[in-house]
């Protein structure tokens, strides 16, 4: 069995590699840190009797994602699972001071760079008669919170993308899943506050948030559901989370 999970230098994506690998699967793992693939890659490669193949690419680029789907070779290409991941958000603004650096930033890496990733490794699924497709979507999918707008936005796009593969991709065999996370403490706050540590640990300050491995093994048990069954969508929240903005501190 092979998953190619994108965005596996860090948190869910990192942690969903190693629970897969941990089960038998080959990994294809991706990203833009080279080095951070290698490290992931020696990592498992040692503790896990499974094949690992890194690719480095940026998926807000569709050249590089057609090539480094068509450089898969041959017995990595029977790709089983497929997990949407990559994707991030910058900045928390009103929508008349938002960035439009940042909003392009998450428009191109959370929908546009989804839909290459999709649309190059669903042919081969499809090629295959086999295959699941999980996006990482966020409770943000769902709801709406002051400031979040554009980011929000992207994930309600990821939440249609979701239901629209399951329907373009039934008569072909291939399940589609969403897997929809509250707080999950990982890089995802740095990189919203574009490096500023001291205000993204604020955002977990006093709380008992997901761990990425919670989101990792939901993943995981959404792939390994009978071949009859399709998880359509999951929202997983820390316990102390109620809602986008309810949360008990
Ligand atoms: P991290 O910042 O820890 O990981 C994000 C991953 O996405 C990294 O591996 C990064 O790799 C990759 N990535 C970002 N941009 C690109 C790009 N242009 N091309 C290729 N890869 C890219 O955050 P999380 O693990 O938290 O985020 C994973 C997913 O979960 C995201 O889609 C996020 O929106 C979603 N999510 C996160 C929640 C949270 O609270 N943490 C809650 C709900 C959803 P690299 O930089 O090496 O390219
Ligand atoms: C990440 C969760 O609430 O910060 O998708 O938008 S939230």
């Amino acid at each position: 069995m092979v998953v190619l999970i994108t965005g596996a230098t860090s948190g869910i994506g990192r942690s969903t590699a190693i629970e897969f690998a941990k089960n038998g699967y080959d990994v294809i793992i991706t990203g833009r840190r080279q080095e951070r693939l290698m490290e992931l890659k020696d990592m498992i490669a040692k503790e896990y009797q499974v094949r690992v193949l890194d690719l480095c690419f940026d998926v807000r680029d569709e050249k590089q994602v057609e090539k480094a789907i068509h450089s898969i070779p041959g017995d990595f290409k029977r790709i089983d699972v497929l997990v949407n991941n990559a994707g991030l958000a910058a900045g928390l603004s009103a929508i008349q001071d938002g960035q439009l650096n940042h909003w392009e930033q998450m428009i191109d890496t959370n929908v546009k760079g989804l839909l290459y990733v999709s649309k190059h490794v669903s042919k081969i699924l499809i090629e295959n008669k086999n295959g699941h497709i999980i996006n990482i979507g966020s409770i943000a999918g769902k709801e709406v919170y002051a400031n979040g707008n554009v980011y929000c936005a992207t994930k309600h796009a990821v939440d249609a993308l979701n239901k629209g593969m399951r329907i373009d991709l039934l008569h072909h065999g291939i399940r589609v899943s969403s897997v929809n996370p509250g707080m999950v403490e990982t890089e995802f706050s740095v990189v919203r506050f574009e490096g500023d540590e001291e205000r993204a640990k604020k955002v977990y300050d006093r709380i008992v948030p997901l761990k990425p491995e919670d989101v990792a093994e939901t993943i995981y048990w959404i792939a390994s559901r009978p071949a009859h069954v399709n998880i359509n969508d999951v929202i997983i929240m820390p316990t102390v989370q109620a809602n986008s903005t309810t949360v008990l501190r």
